[in-house]
């Protein structure tokens, strides 16, 4: 099958590519990365995240102006985000767990193709906190994989790791919905996933530019794509164990993603770095003003692209050699009884 490779190869994606195929730790001797042919990833219209963002405040709005776990607004969000990739072909299951004594639930996706021995994921929590409706926290996260997983649909991209994307529960009360997540995992399949992408409030107001530090190589695909925009970085101390890469890191899973920033405070340097203000980054955490006013177009943008360069760089290539003899050409070759091949 040609895969179409649309738009510029880039150097440094083909060998994020191949590094994270060295994750897998599988002992192939991967094909060169330039070979490999990395297409680069479409760009992801702030208009349509927003439009996400939009619907998922109306959400709230005819739901007591929450999205929290328990309520009703949470499961209104699961079925919207659930009909939206149904309908472009995602094979979706919905995990239900019990929490506080209420049904919590995570939306898995999975992208039909791929190999599926060397899984790539990525994830955002869906709910909000009880007192608002989560715009930035984690709206922005869950807007941001639903466009690249319906520009995944839309290009027909068909990567050589397999993707799934998924939309957890009741993140706000500890990680839950991840955890019960990882922790019923079979072993076998925990080992499949090759890489976990957390994306937890990267639409802050008085935005930072944070790349978590875990996974080098998914840490260097992200430092890249900003350094391409001329956008500086710094990485994300704040969050360990604090989001739902925590349970996939402990798990052995290799972990990476973004942030812009929740109630701690921008530095006068990072004012410098970044522009904003010396204040919150995000004043609204956690608060009934986490409304689609609460959000900064520009890192959102920023960060939903960059969301897609990481999907696109690290689901291509494989180092996992084809199974079975492979022979090539075997037209203009004759195979000896020896198995020695003689060109004619
Ligand atoms: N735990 C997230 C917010 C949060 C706070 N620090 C970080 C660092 C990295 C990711 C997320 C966060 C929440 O309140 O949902
Ligand atoms: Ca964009
Ligand atoms: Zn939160
Ligand atoms: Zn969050």
């Amino acid at each position: 099958m040609n895969i179409s490779v649309p738009r510029r190869v880039t150097a440094v994606a083909a060998l994020a590519a191949l590094a994270l195929g060295g994750l897998t730790g599988t002992s192939a001797t991967a094909r060169p990365a330039e070979a490999a042919g990395v297409a680069a990833a479409p760009d992801i219209s702030l208009t349509a995240v927003k439009q996400h963002l939009t619907d998922l405040q109306s959400i709230a709005t005819a739901n007591g102006g929450n999205r929290a776990h328990g309520r009703t607004g949470y499961k209104a969000s699961i079925d919207f985000v659930k009909a939206k990739l149904d309908a472009a072909g995602y094979t979706t299951s919905l995990q239900t767990f019990t929490s506080s004594g209420a049904t919590g639930y995570n939306l898995i996706a999975d992208w039909p193709g791929g190999d599926p021995n060397q899984v790539l994921m990525a994830g955002s929590h869906l709910d909000s906190v009880s007192s608002g409706p989560g715009i930035n926290d984690n709206g922005s996260g869950s807007a941001a994989i639903l466009e690249t997983a319906l520009a995944v649909s839309r290009a027909g991209y068909q990567p050589s790791k397999h993707l799934r994307f998924a939309w957890w529960g009741a993140e706000e009360l500890g990680l839950v919905g991840s955890k019960y997540y990882v922790n019923n995992l079979p072993t076998t399949e925990r080992s499949k996933i090759k890489g976990y992408l957390n994306f937890d409030m990267i639409g802050s107001p008085n935005p930072g530019y944070f790349v978590y530090d875990d996974d080098p190589t998914i840490e260097q695909t992200f430092k890249s794509y900003f350094a391409g925009l001329g956008v500086p970085t710094e990485i994300e101390t704040e969050g360990d164990g604090r989001s739902d890469h925590a349970p996939f890191k402990s798990a052995g899973v290799p972990v990476g993603g973004l942030f812009t920033g929740a109630s701690r405070v921008k530095t006068s340097a990072q004012v410098t770095k970044w522009g904003g203000t010396a204040t919150a980054f995000d004043r609204c955490y956690h608060s009934s003003c986490d409304t689609t006013s609460n959000i900064n177009d520009t890192a959102l943008d920023r960060n939903s692209d960059a969301v897609a360069h990481a999907i696109w760089t690290l689901s291509a290539g494989s180092t996992n050699p084809p199974t079975g003899k492979v022979f090539e050409n075997t037209a203009d070759v004759s195979i000896p009884d020896n198995g020695a091949a003689v060109t004619s």
